[in-house]
């Protein structure tokens, strides 16, 4: 039986997987926590176990395990790419001694660790197009180094500790529930809102700037299927290129304008976030996760757009 602790649940990812683990191994099975309580996810606290809980603090971490018999922890407390850049000191102290504290209790009290990593592990050096599962990892951003390091990190606690650890790659995360916290990929999320409440949106990402992406529900199927993957199969673990889709801003432009012709996109770019944009891939390898746990996307670019319209307008009580 899982016993799950989430760190981050707040955030963008752990916001929808809480809700999504607890409905598939029980509310009582899934531990919430963040490090303060945020306006809005008052529903999530209720629903199940909920903690306040850095993960700088390994004491209260090990406590938290232990009350509640944890087995498994997903990691989601993370500091993102452009927050990352203006902070590079904090950016450091949660994604790498937050990881180090969550790899050390897992050590401890024998718990599988699955902690996400991103795009921003390769850098301009890497191959651009279809960026193999293995390649070159010299990123330029703070948030990248640490991605690198977590991923070897976890796979040295794997060899050296035997610590299941596992993990993904993951693109641009897109959902509609709670918005993401500074990152380069979230233009792809609030254009989204703009389009359905002003139908414009102007742009920090210049034209022609390809980010691979992925939908919500598609990333939730990711984190579950490789946590519950045979691990006999599995010949990678930190970390597995993930990939769905791979746009530029126009292309999402054309994809909305399908249901809103009238929405216009315009271009204010920032330098900082472009810079890192250009130092990522244009699109991801993915076929050693569809090959060790069967790694198959459900989501295109023009079936996320119908369904993020649909459940936003609903959300922003929006009429037609
Ligand atoms: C970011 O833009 O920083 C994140 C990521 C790709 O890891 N969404």
């Amino acid at each position: 039986m899982r016993k799950i602790l989430i760190t981050g649940a707040l955030g963008q990812i752990g916001s929808e997987l809480t809700e999504e683990m607890r409905r598939i191994y029980g509310s009582e099975n899934v531990v919430a926590s963040s490090r303060r309580i945020k306006e809005g996810h008052e529903k999530l606290i209720e629903s199940g176990p909920f903690e306040i809980l850095d993960i700088n603090d390994g004491a209260t971490l090990a406590s938290v395990v232990d009350k509640y018999k944890i087995n498994t922890i997903v990691n989601l407390a993370a500091v993102l790419s452009a927050v990352g850049e203006s902070n590079p000191q904090l950016c450091w102290h949660i994604n790498m001694n937050g990881l180090y504290n969550i790899l050390e209790v897992a050590k401890e009290k024998k718990c599988m660790v699955y902690t996400p990593s991103s795009i921003a592990a390769f850098g301009p050096g890497t191959p651009k197009d279809k960026t193999p599962q293995d390649t070159i990892q010299r990123p330029t951003t703070i948030y990248g180094v640490t991605k690198v390091a977590g991923e070897l990190l976890c796979d040295y606690y794997f060899k050296r500790f035997g610590v299941d650890t596992r993990g993904v790659r993951f693109p641009g995360l897109i959902s509609y529930v709670t918005l993401p916290g500074g990152g380069t990929t979230d233009y792809a999320v609030h254009i989204y809102y703009e389009a359905l409440k002003n139908k414009k949106y102007t742009c920090f990402i210049q034209k022609g700037t390809y980010m691979d992406m992925m939908y919500m529900p598609d990333a939730l199927r990711a984190i579950i299927d490789l946590i519950e993957a045979n691990p006999d199969k599995l010949k990678h673990r930190n970390a597995f290129n993930v990939s769905a889709m791979s746009f530029e801003p126009e292309m999402l432009a054309a994809s909305i304008r399908k249901y809103i012709p009238e929405f216009e996109i315009d271009y204010d770019v920032d330098p900082i976030r472009q810079g890192i944009a250009e130092s990522w891939p244009n699109s991801l390898d993915d076929s050693a996760a569809r090959e060790e746990w069967g790694w198959n996307p459900k989501y295109d670019l023009d079936a996320m757009t119908k369904d993020m319209l649909d459940k936003l307008k609903i959300k922003l009580n929006i009429q037609d």
